[in-house]
């Protein structure tokens, strides 16, 4: 590094004068950049750019003052801002992620201005590859070959699982992030989280693989939109040779704290004057470069065809979800019609079974009612004997009195009550019948030993079936 005390036109190293240093840009402008670009001395141009590409999109960026996500992040209760993005945090707290990543869901914006520069480079054959700090995706919306692209801190195109690390379906994710709820992964039960670069994490091996190679070839390097604070990415800015020209366009400066970093002002007098400084919106910034080029008009006509395609693509989304919404609709409907169907043929079985057992309780109690009708025509007569037993008590008592007086059944007609009793009746009637026969017979020892001889010695009618 060239020594502060250096002149501007001879430096010292070691104590020794070396070489007058190198004006690879005439001046730090604009202008001198376009001027390097037209004298065909970029051919081999890396962009590297942050969330200040996409803020007019609509997309915060991390941290301007006032409207960056870590003036925002209060609401979601972190420890430091960074900790949204932090794995560790991660781990334990996901929800101010998944808060997060809705604002910053892929799908509702659309690449500015300057994205389009990737592709219009791309055309002139100029750009060697983009390296972009962004998750957004919106430099692959403006049609850039993907082998141009390097996404440095992942992107939300994919997903996976933080245990098992097994790659799930990121528009499953997507719908999660949508309905506010947290994926878990349906093989381990992990979280799951978009394949973007957490703090703590390791940057995807295409980074390191493509980095190593381009910086050194690199003859043009472009800086747009951020405030290069997070490493390694910032340090790319070192790796270019020390003859490669650097352009920032950012709102404000940065870059220049590094060893090797950015030297605007000419502070570190580097033995080559090679950086240049567009303070202001990037899309200004891109536009006066384009104008300086002569390539204006043509970036223009691709930002609007982009915006057109854009708004076919919005349009299409728009009639597939509706389309989509109408498919669900449809398949919701039917699923209710379905279901009232069986709810009904269910009802109705339901009702059927209920039908055949009050018919069967109904069957029962008809049963049960005609057998107490049966016992009750019954009744009536084997009551009488206990009537007639009464009665015979009573007539004891009278035929102590008067024996000759006594009122006992002829054997004959106790016989014939009995047989038409067994005849008519079944076992249980029969045996009270018998009983009532025995309480009958008891008015006389005389009658008794007449019944239970005839009992004894003929067969008991068979009783009828009920
Ligand atoms: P940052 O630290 O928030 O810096 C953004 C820089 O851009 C600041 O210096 C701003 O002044 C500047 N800026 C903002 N808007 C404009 C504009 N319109 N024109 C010119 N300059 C502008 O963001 P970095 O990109 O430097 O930080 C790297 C982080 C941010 C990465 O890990 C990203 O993943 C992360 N991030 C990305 C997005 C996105 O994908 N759009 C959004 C928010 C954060």
């Amino acid at each position: 590094m060239a020594s502060p005390r250096s002149s501007a036109k001879t430096r010292l190293q070691k104590g020794k004068i070396v070489e007058p240093r190198v004006h690879i840009l005439k001046d730090g402008s604009l202008s001198a950049v376009a001027e390097y670009i037209k004298e065909g001395k970029a051919k081999n141009i890396i962009v590297m750019s942050g969330a200040g590409i996409s803020t007019a999109a609509g997309i915060k960026d991390f941290r301007s003052p006032g409207t960056g996500l870590y003036d925002d992040l209060e609401k979601y209760n972190l420890p430091y801002p960074e900790a949204v993005f932090d794995i560790s945090f991660f781990k334990d707290n996901p929800s101010p992620f998944f808060r997060l990543a809705k604002e910053l869901l892929p799908g509702r914006y659309r690449p500015t201005f300057t994205h389009y520069l990737l592709p219009l480079l791309a055309r002139k054959g100029l750009l060697l590859r983009s390296y972009t700090q962004n998750i957004d995706m919106l430099e692959r919306l403006t049609g850039l070959d993907d082998e141009l692209l390097v996404e440095a801190h992942g992107s939300f195109a994919t997903s996976q699982c933080i245990k098992c690390e097994v790659v799930t379906d990121s528009k499953w994710v997507r719908k999660h992030i949508l309905k506010s709820s947290i994926p878990y992964c349906e093989t381990c039960g992990g979280l799951v989280k978009p394949t973007i670069t957490f703090f703590g994490e390791d940057l995807p091996a295409r980074f390191g693989r493509l980095a190593l190679q381009d910086f050194k070839k690199c003859d043009l390097l472009i800086v747009l939109g951020t405030s290069l604070q997070v490493e390694p990415f910032n340090r790319l800015i070192t790796r270019v040779g020390p003859e490669c020209p650097r352009l920032l366009i950012n709102r404000e400066k940065a870059g220049e704290e590094m060893h090797g970093g950015f030297d605007f002002d000419d502070k570190w007098k580097y033995p080559t004057v090679r950086d240049a400084v567009f303070l202001g919106n990037c899309d200004d910034g891109v536009r006066e470069l384009a104008k300086l080029c002569g390539w204006e008009g043509e970036l223009q006509a691709m930002f609007e065809a982009g915006n057109i395609e854009m708004q076919i693509a919005e349009e299409m989304e728009a009639l597939s979800l509706a389309a989509e919404l109408e498919e669900a609709v449809a398949v919701a409907n039917e699923a209710e019609k379905e279901a009232e169907e069986e709810a009904e043929e269910k009802a109705e079985k339901e009702a059927k079974k209920g039908a055949r057992k009050e018919a069967k309780k109904e069957i029962e109690k008809e049963t049960k009612r005609e057998a107490k009708k049966e016992a009750v025509a019954v009744e009536p007569e084997t009551k009488r004997p206990l009537q007639k037993k009464e009665e015979g008590k009573e007539k004891e008592g009278r035929q102590k009195e008067t024996p000759a007086e006594k009122d006992v059944p002829s054997e004959d007609d106790v016989v014939q009550q009995l047989s038409e009793r067994l005849l008519s009746t079944d076992l249980n009637a029969a045996s009270e019948t018998f009983t009532a026969a025995d309480e009958i017979l008891a008015v006389s020892t005389e009658s008794v030993v007449v019944v239970t001889t005839i009992v004894d010695t003929k067969e008991a009618p068979k009783p009828a079936q009920v």
